[in-house]
């Protein structure tokens, strides 16, 4: 790292005012900064109500905005949970190039997988957090099954987008922080029939609060499946399946 001033052999007489020209390039670049990127006060929030085509609140359903500014900076990590033999969140969503870890909290192992074309791979039998997070590294939509519990089924959408959220169990999605401009507008629900994010026009920003409700081409909730009933033949079937797994 020559380049990088705490590593340079050279400690001359000359040094302490090249610190200081770099200062006060650092200080101009911190005042660019301040005047021309948007500061908070002129950022504003979407609060979007998603709604299927019967008018009814969409849980789980995605809003992304794609905007005047690129979100430059690596994406911060997330967390995709298993609780209780159910994907927890039912939907992620990431921008592309985020870090999915999978830590399992149920007390059984569970064996993570995907065949989705955005991201194929498969987590072997695990219990608690593997050490390796999943890099989901293009856009799109990836589902996740396991391979012992076949009613298992979560999905982690994947965008390019900057902005986005994913509905609440009332079907609202909020997003802040948002700059003044035009956006595209993209949806997307498990519940569509072909599985398809939906275009939904542009929404123009101009630093207040918006409220906006969303319609989705949507089959309906889609609710997770339910782990099926115990039976005495499923359960033994099931143990003796995590046997010869493990
Ligand atoms: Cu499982």
């Amino acid at each position: 790292m020559a380049c990088n001033p705490v590593d340079a052999p050279a400690v001359g007489p000359g040094q302490g005012s090249r610190m200081t020209g770099r200062n006060s390039r650092l200080l101009s670049l911190v005042l660019f900064a301040a005047l021309v990127l948007p500061g908070p006060a002129h950022a504003a929030a979407l609060h979007a109500d998603l709604l299927d085509a019967a008018g009814q609140p969409l849980a789980d359903a995605v809003i992304s905005l794609n905007g005047p500014l690129d979100a430059s900076q690596a994406p911060p990590p997330a967390l995709m949970d298993q609780r209780d033999k159910q994907f927890q969140p039912h939907v992620l969503a990431v921008r592309t190039g985020t870090l999915v870890s999978f830590p399992n909290s149920d007390d059984i192992r569970h064996q993570v997988y995907s065949f989705s074309p955005a991201k194929r791979f498969e987590l072997r039998l695990y219990q608690g957090t593997p050490s390796e997070p999943v890099l989901f590294d293009k856009p799109g939509l990836v589902v996740l099954g396991c391979n012992i519990h076949d009613w298992m089924l979560g999905y982690i959408y994947v965008t390019d987008d900057p902005w986005f959220a994913v509905s609440d169990e009332n079907g609202r999605a909020a997003i802040a922080g948002l700059p003044a401009g035009r956006y595209a507008v993209t949806l997307w629900h498990p519940g569509n029939p072909q599985l398809l994010p939906q275009a939904a026009g542009e929404l123009q920003v101009q630093g207040q609060t918006l409220s906006q409700r969303f319609t989705l081409a949507s089959s309906g909730p889609a609710e997770p499946p339910a782990p099926p009933a115990p039976s005495a033949f499923g359960e033994a079937f099931r143990k003796a399946a995590e046997d010869a797994a493990q």
